[in-house]
């Protein structure tokens, strides 16, 4: 009977390392890679995977979900107002009115409901994965380069490896990282006013949310920015732990996308 099989280590570490290989050849060429596994970055890759394309989602950390954890100051319930109620609804979170306008969630339901959801829906997740630079051709971004967080951590010397994307999406939050090394390192010019990273501006949370939305777009050839990572490269300031702006920008995000990709088929 197959429950009196002797349990073998070799068989369970050949179980893991065979699945994690398949893993990293399915997603060697995606059509959107995503760096950071935030609510922008989740809600983007869902709707994505949701319209058919293959999708990968590279996360610093351990855990995914960003700074939605937190909620605010370590109060671990969130705020989403009425416009993006219905993404959360979309993604089975729970949640109860404030007020009429105003929406709240358990912040560990939010996170947990939206990374669930992604990977049921197709997009595969590499955590602890850190995204150091891009691939490139001629004014145009094409791939990421990309390092295990350990040998970040560690600043040990060693060299990374690279995956190839139509697209690429910067959802990496305030930091702005791709965007960042795209500014430094690629010949050509950010589709910023100052061709520039604008930069965050401090906290004015109405205007903040109407912004990322219009700053959610293309930065650069085959580089789209959503999420805070917009507001910072295109100048608009921080909205505080409200959450809406962040899963409105994802799917705005993989709706331009989407009308790319089925353009060049
Ligand atoms: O910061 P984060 O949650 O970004 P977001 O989706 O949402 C912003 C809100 O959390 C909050 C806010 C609005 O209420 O202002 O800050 O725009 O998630 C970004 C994720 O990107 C990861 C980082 O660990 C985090 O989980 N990340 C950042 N840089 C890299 C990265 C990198 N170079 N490689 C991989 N992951």
């Amino acid at each position: 009977m197959a429950n009196n099989v002797e349990l073998n280590e070799i068989m369970i570490t050949r179980a893991i390392i065979d699945r994690y290989m398949e893993k990293l050849h399915q997603n060697l060429e995606v059509d959107v890679a995503i760096v950071g596994a935030g609510p922008a970055g989740l809600v983007a890759g869902t709707y994505l995977s949701r319209a058919g394309y293959k999708v990968s989602i590279y996360e610093r950390k351990l855990s995914v979900g960003g700074g939605m954890w937190g909620g605010g100051m370590l109060f671990n319930d969130i705020v989403v107002q009425e416009e993006a109620k219905r993404i959360l609804e979309d993604f089975g979170v729970r949640g109860r009115h404030f007020t009429e306008t105003y929406f709240t969630a358990d912040s560990i339901e939010a996170v947990s409901m939206l990374a669930a959801r992604a990977i049921q829906s197709g997009v595969t997740i590499f955590n602890c994965v850190s995204v150091e630079d891009v691939v490139m051709r001629p004014e145009r971004v094409i791939g990421l380069v990309i390092n295990w967080t350990a040998v970040e951590m560690a600043g040990l010397h060693v060299d990374p490896l690279a995956i190839r994307a139509k697209y690429v999406v910067d959802a990496t939050g305030h930091d702005t990282e791709v965007v960042k090394v795209v500014h430094r390192k690629v010949p050509g010019r950010l589709m910023t006013p100052s061709g520039n990273i604008e930069g965050e501006k401090s906290m004015w949370s109405d205007r903040a949310e109407k912004l990322t939305l219009e700053n959610t777009r293309e930065v650069f050839p085959g580089l789209f920015v959503a999420g805070m990572a917009a507001n910072a490269t295109f100048g608009g300031p921080r909205m505080g732990p409200i959450f809406g702006g962040m899963l409105l920008s994802g799917e705005k995000v993989a709706i331009h996308i989407i009308e790319r990709l089925k353009g060049e088929q």
